[in-house]
């Protein structure tokens, strides 16, 4: 009897191991990118544990997803990114009808998301934004008079950054982004394929390097919070993250999010599923809720990004669905643009030169 009971308790603990594994997700996304009270509610509601691991930066996405067996079964690409990840076979297509809150899809941006999921076959978006100046208003005032920035002279014109270095400045280490920026500031395409344009970006990204401090895409949050730099190349939610810290250090440190005159990379990143992925029922299940307005609203305060759940907009605070700089107007629009993948040999190109850029070599 004693030994039927054991055999009976050992064959519950191996039922309730199993039914453990099988409800696990596997989520990587960027860092700084979610309310993480938000994974346990998640845990709550569905019984599924989510192993949650980070990045801050497409390239480092990439490698993995092109190397196979990536073990994760959600992902958050960027627009141009996805694109050529979809071309390479890595994700598996994302069935609408089985997310029941697939109708809080914002429209107008899915329709833009389509630009490079054709017919929104592959992915949801999750966020999208601007890469802009973030600053310390009280650092930079002795610099500036105490005007605020407003243009991308103060990144490109070496005479105007060397002011800042002494206080320090980070620049993203994102060549889509800077490639971008620097090629519209020419007053060329920010996706030009062609070599001597992009090698005239290069040349004007290097003249910068000597005075960053350093190039680097998630670091920036802490060191503007904390007073260690002034100014920073930034993504728009980070930057004001980074604002939101520094208020609760409660120093007196102020930073300011601005999006240049001359206009700035309007981006996207996206939830797909990876072909390879082993919990899929678990993943659906996780796009489901981050599509769920409540979810998207609470995401959205604490990232201070734009989501792509049009009807989490009554559930924000005025000051985020007002601010320009996170929902840009009409007007903002017009000054934002988007790029397109790059040809693998362009690509290769500009991958050298932003190694040329950060490391002078
Ligand atoms: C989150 C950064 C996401 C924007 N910290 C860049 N894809």
């Amino acid at each position: 009897m004693r030994t039927y009971a054991l055999a009976v308790f050992i064959w519950l603990v191996g039922l309730g191991g199993a039914q453990t594994q099988q409800k696990l997700l596997n989520v990587y996304n960027w860092s700084d990118y979610i309310d993480t009270k938000l994974l346990d509610k998640f845990t709550e509601e569905t019984g599924i544990k989510v192993v949650y691991d980070t990045y801050d930066s497409n390239e480092i996405l990439e490698t993995k997803l092109l190397a196979g067996n990536i073990g994760y079964d959600i992902v958050l690409p960027s627009g141009s990114f996805l694109q050529r990840q979809i071309r390479a076979g890595v994700y598996q297509k994302l069935d609408r009808s089985r997310l029941k809150n697939a109708g809080n899809i914002w429209p107008e941006i899915d329709k833009q998301l389509a630009s490079y999921d054709p017919g929104n076959q592959y992915a949801v978006n999750y966020m999208w934004f601007t890469t802009g100046l973030a600053y310390d208003e009280r650092k930079i005032a002795p610099i500036t008079g105490g005007k605020a920035l407003t243009s991308w002279d103060i990144l490109f014109r070496p005479e105007e950054l060397k002011k800042f270095s002494a206080c320090g400045i980070y620049v993203l280490d994102s060549p889509e982004d800077l490639f971008a920026i620097a090629l519209k500031y020419l007053g060329e395409d920010a996706d030009t394929p062609d070599q001597a344009k992009i090698n005239a970006a290069a040349d004007l990204l290097a003249k910068i390097r000597p005075l960053v401090k350093k190039f680097h895409s998630s670091e920036y949050i802490n060191a503007l919070a904390g007073g260690d730099i002034c100014l920073a190349v930034a993504w728009a939610g980070d930057a004001y993250q980074a604002r939101n810290r520094a208020r609760e250090a409660g120093k007196g440190i102020d930073i300011k999010y601005v999006i240049p005159a001359e206009g700035t990379l309007m981006s996207m990143d996206n939830i797909a599923i990876p072909k390879d992925a082993k919990n899929v029922d678990a993943a659906y299940m996780f796009i489901d809720f981050l599509l769920r307005p409540d979810v998207a609203a609470q995401n959205t305060q604490i990232t201070n990004f734009a989501n792509g759940v049009l009807p989490s907009h009554p559930l924000l605070p005025k000051e985020i669905l007002d601010d320009k700089s996170i929902y840009p107007d009409s007007a903002m629009m017009q000054r934002l643009f988007t790029v397109r993948p790059r040809d693998p040999a362009t690509q290769r190109l500009v991958t050298r030169a932003w190694t040329r850029v950060k490391t002078g070599r």
